[in-house]
């Protein structure tokens, strides 16, 4: 009897897991209860806002509730009043908003008693860095939903609007109110007049749901696509160019939003190409945006193959400029000063400038990271990045304040992320990804959430069924569930952190890819900032980049104390040790109380760099095991899936450990400690190895 019981409870979960696609995110609206609206205003914004709720209305069955918008002091820009039964803004979208945080809570079972949200930048904004010809540079979810390629690839079809009227959904539902429709790496074709009605297509479609549309654009466009014979952003012809294309893009997109420029980047080209300066350049832009409103986000992704420290570029280059800006020119700083690294110091450039907005730039897409295989939530990441004390204006002064307003005022404030998304059914190749563009999301809204709260949300959100089997107030599977898949993806990021470049190694991936571990790699041809080598200085000697005082004087941009504490070696943090120093083999490291294979005393140097290796190694197997015995919770397909891509994590972390520790060992000339899983894979046959497919 007992056990037909048990098999009548199996089948039973077994068909209400059905098979998921991931397509639907965190926006699963299931059973929603009916729920009076009262709303005096009729606008496209808030019928969406009406629709959502009875889409998804979790509450009392029956209750009422009004959308009201009136002025309120304590609401800003876009924000909202939750009460029980009422939305307060000061705007539409921001009653649009105020159904998102109300469905929101309702899904996750939070309070909905008299919440007052506001933003913390205006500006939250998506990168896209998709081509023309509908590839993505750096996208591993497929290609663009935006830009197709071949004949008819510029018609819009009814496929192109649904797909574009879920992702400006998406976006709204966690307060993302712009997107750069194409690559920083932009083609002048884009300022052509075929490509901007499609630009206006994609622009209505995003309107009613808050969401500005941007474009980058190439610096060279008045010559290569105006015939003209410079682009010298001082000439009178080239500045007339430019003005009246801005004029017929806004003849198209009334509210369109403005620029992203990559100028004197890695090719690209720039002001500079004419003797003129950054702010030259990015000026003469703004003063052609400014009069519909537009503005300009110029980047400061900028470095030079023959400088000592490509890490203090981006600072020698713009600091000089600071006050030099128009106000509606706002400098785009990556949160690192090279490149995306797993783990980098922040760039010194926030804080610093103080008569400049400044916005952080963040990848959602895991160029870096892992790709769309490795699971690794980046939320903690941004949250250590956006909590980074800059001591600018004293203590406390950090990125976060430095970037939101709060400290220094300027026009505008903003926050960019690289976006991961693409055609692939769950938009973002891997279902814990989605996570990713979720927290960037959130943070953008609030960058004082915690990465624990935003896993949680995300966690009840995308993986809650009917079945009332992984039901929110479910014990057994907050127990089980909930709580072991939000410790694996807090931890994600320290272990991939781990298995490819602890201790503040940096950029020793395998070339072009940037997915597998390539320390080795360093052709006579390639300009030396683009080969591991440069940045991890590995020798008989010893190991890392020396950009202490007696060094690159890297530290020399930061602000004391903490140029004082990178520069000892006694106070510089562990994380970033070999970011700042480069240090001997048989360095003495402190012992950490979280590394459970650590010696607990006199590990050398060689010896850490070993056990963080393996640890990262054995935490994703740990994930893998992990995820395993979840089996029970989730539907089919999304099982699977994830499973599969864990077996492959595990194996590249393998590649990775074995990679990187036969490679250094070479110069460290010690034996890799004997409570270390021996390598599986020989080094000669790793460096032979096409990295991008492994
Ligand atoms: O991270 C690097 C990438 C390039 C990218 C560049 C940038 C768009 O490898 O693919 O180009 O940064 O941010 O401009």
């Amino acid at each position: 009897m007992k056990n037909l019981a048990l098999m009548f409870l199996l089948f039973f979960i077994v068909s209400s897991l059905k098979a998921e696609d991931g397509h639907k995110l965190w926006l699963r609206n299931q059973n929603p209860k009916p729920v009076k609206i009262i709303c005096s205003k009729q606008s496209a914004t808030l019928d969406i806002a009406q629709q959502e709720l009875k889409r998804g209305w979790q509450g009392t069955p029956g209750a009422s509730i009004v959308l009201n918008i009136r002025n309120n002091k304590s609401i800003k820009g876009d924000g909202f009043i939750l009460d029980t039964s009422m939305i307060q803004a000061n705007t539409e979208i921001g009653i649009l908003y105020g159904v998102f945080d109300l469905l929101r809570r309702q899904g996750t079972g939070e309070s909905i008693d008299h919440i007052v949200s506001n933003p913390s930048y205006e500006l939250r904004l998506l990168n896209h860095w998709d081509n023309l010809n509908g590839t993505i540079e750096r996208g591993y979810a497929g290609r663009s939903i935006f830009w197709h390629n071949g004949k008819d690839s510029l018609k819009v079809t009814e496929k192109d609007k649904i797909l574009w009227q879920e992702y400006a959904r998406a976006n709204a539902s966690i307060g993302i109110n712009g997107a750069v429709l194409n690559n920083v790496n932009a083609s002048p074709q884009m300022m052509t007049e075929e490509i901007l009605k499609r630009v206006k297509a994609i622009a209505d479609v995003l309107r009613p749901y808050g969401i500005k549309t941007y474009l980058s654009i190439n610096f060279s466009s008045p010559a290569v696509l105006g015939g003209l014979k410079t682009s010298d952003p001082f000439n009178s012809e080239v500045i007339k160019w430019w003005e009246a294309k801005v004029k017929e893009i806004y003849s198209l997109i009334p509210d369109f939003g403005g620029f992203l420029v990559k100028a004197n980047s890695e090719g690209q080209p720039g002001p500079q190409d004419f003797g003129r300066t950054h702010a030259d350049g990015a000026n003469m832009l703004a003063d052609a945006l400014e009069p519909y409103g537009g503005i300009v986000m110029w980047r400061a992704f900028v470095y030079s193959p023959t400088s000592d420290d490509r890490a203090k570029q981006a600072y020698a280059e713009f600091m000089p400029l600071d006050g030099k800006f128009r106000d509606n020119v706002i400098i785009q700083v990556k949160n690192g000063p090279v490149d995306f690294q797993p783990r980098e110091p922040f760039n010194p450039l926030f804080g610093a400038m103080k008569k400049t907005a400044i916005m952080p730039e963040l990848q959602i897409t895991q160029e870096y990271l892992g790709q769309s295989i490795h699971l690794v939530f980046l939320s903690t990441m941004w949250e250590e990045f956006l909590n980074s004390d800059t001591y600018q204006q004293g203590e406390g002064s950090t990125v976060a304040r430095c970037t939101d307003g709060s400290i220094y005022h300027h026009k505008y404030t903003a926050i960019a992320g690289v976006s991961n998304i693409g055609l692939d059914t769950n938009w973002t190749g891997h279902h814990f990804a989605q996570a990713n563009w979720y927290a960037f999301g959130r943070l953008a809204w609030d960058n004082k959430l915690s990465s624990n709260d935003i896993a949680e949300e995300w966690i009840k959100l995308t993986f809650s069924n009917q079945s009332g089997i992984s039901d929110k107030n479910n014990i057994d599977w907050q127990v089980f569930f909930l709580y072991p898949v939000k410790q694996m993806m807090l931890q994600s990021r320290e272990t991939a952190v781990n298995y490819m470049m602890p201790l503040g190694l940096h950029h020793i991936f395998a070339a072009n890819h940037h997915y597998g571990p390539g320390p080795w790699w360093g052709p006579k041809n390639v300009r030396p900032d683009w080969t591991p080598p440069y940045y991890h200085q590995a020798d008989t000697n010893g190991i890392g980049f020396d950009r202490t005082r007696n060094g690159s004087n890297a530290v020399s941009q930061y602000h004391e104390p903490l140029s004082s504490q990178y520069n000892d070696l006694n106070t510089c943090p562990e994380v970033y040790l070999l970011w700042f120093h480069h240090l001997p083999w048989d360095y003495k490291v402190q012992p950490k109380a979280d590394q459970p294979l650590a010696e607990k005393s006199g590990r050398t140097l060689w010896e850490a760099i070993c056990y963080h290796y393996e640890n990262g190694l054995q935490q994703v197997r740990e994930y893998q095991k992990l995820w395993d015995k979840e089996k029970p919770y989730i539907d089919e397909q999304r099982f699977s899936e994830v499973q599969s891509k864990l077996r492959r994590q595990c194996r590249d972390a393998q590649i990775w450990k074995d990679g990187c520790l036969l490679y250094f060992q070479q110069f460290s000339r010690q034996t890799i400690p004997y409570d270390i899983e021996r390598p599986i894979y020989n080094l000669d046959e790793l460096e032979k190895m096409d990295m991008s497919k492994i």
